[in-house]
């Protein structure tokens, strides 16, 4: 009998291959409790796990897409066994998945010991990757872009100019984090750039292009998570009140459902980033 496995915690998902359902569907309600059955902790984790049978994906798969699960290699956990890691650009391909409701498995890789299979998937070594019509295709870029045009509802337009809205916080972030001189103004050019976005969402909000979620935001939200969790624990930074637009965008993005579906773990973004911050 074929099953998935999905930890009862929504923070991460586990187990090294998951057949992952993205139909938004809470795990504690009545609708999931139905579908899945608990099923005794595996040897692997000591996390409980739910056990969905073959019988019951089906009948969940109508309420989606009818596509077979899309393989994902995506970064392993550092810190726990058979988790999704830290990696943003995955996280964005996972949202994208999860904002079209196609259902997906994932292939953890451990990136500080790549298996053989996944160099051969992918010479660069590099996460994500996909498998599209029976090809491995790398880059979140070219993934999401792929995405759009093999499964174009819900629409998720892309930003049609390079400097969009909000697109230099990722630079300015790592600049300011890696900086070991608290006045050579990576601090002041990364609030600049925080500053400008949040006038933008004001003017513009609650999305980068207004009303609907698009992938310029799938691309940003995981940015911003680590940018908070990165700069919180190594420069004890947090983002001014001064910018309650920027802060209320940030806490729309991350309470969504595919956001928490999708999300790293605190101490895998924090491990994720400290070569940077120490290097
Ligand atoms: N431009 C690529 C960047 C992907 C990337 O940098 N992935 C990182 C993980 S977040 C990676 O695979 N690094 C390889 C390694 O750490 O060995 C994309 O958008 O997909």
């Amino acid at each position: 009998m074929a099953t998935a496995r999905i930890t009862p915690s929504p923070s991460a998902l586990s187990t090294t291959f998951i057949k992952h359902l993205s139909c938004n569907l809470n795990l504690h309600s009545p609708i999931a409790r139905t579908l899945f059955t608990a099923a005794p902790n595996s040897t692997r984790s000591r996390r409980p796990t739910l056990r969905l049978t073959r019988k019951s994906f089906k009948v969940s798969m109508s309420s989606v897409h009818s596509t077979d699960p899309l393989e994902v290699c995506a970064k392993a956990s550092v810190t726990t066994p058979n988790t999704l890691g830290d990696c943003p650009f995955t996280q964005r391909v996972l949202l994208t998945l999860e904002e079209k409701h196609l259902p997906y498995e994932l292939k953890l890789v451990d990136l500080s010991n790549k298996p053989e299979w996944f160099l051969e998937l992918s010479p660069k070594g590099l996460v994500p990757l996909i498998k599209l019509d029976d090809k491995w295709i790398p880059d979140s870029d070219v993934i999401t872009e792929a995405l759009e045009e093999k499964f174009p509802e819900p629409p998720l337009p892309a930003p049609t100019v390079k400097d969009w809205p909000g697109s230099n916080i990722f630079r300015k972030f790592i600049d300011f984090l890696k900086s070991k001189n608290p006045n050579d103004g990576t601090e002041r050019a990364l609030l600049d750039e925080l500053t400008a976005f949040n006038g933008h969402i004001k003017d513009n909000g609650p999305f980068i292009y207004g009303d609907k979620i698009s992938a310029a935001d799938l691309s940003l939200g995981p940015k911003l998570y680590h940018l908070e969790i990165a700069l919180g624990h190594y420069k004890k930074w947090s983002v001014p009140d001064s910018l309650p637009y920027l802060k209320s965008y940030m806490e729309t993005i991350f309470s969504r459902d595919s956001f928490i579906n999708t999300r790293a773990q605190k101490e895998d973004v924090i491990e994720g980033w400290r070569p940077k911050v120490e290097g």
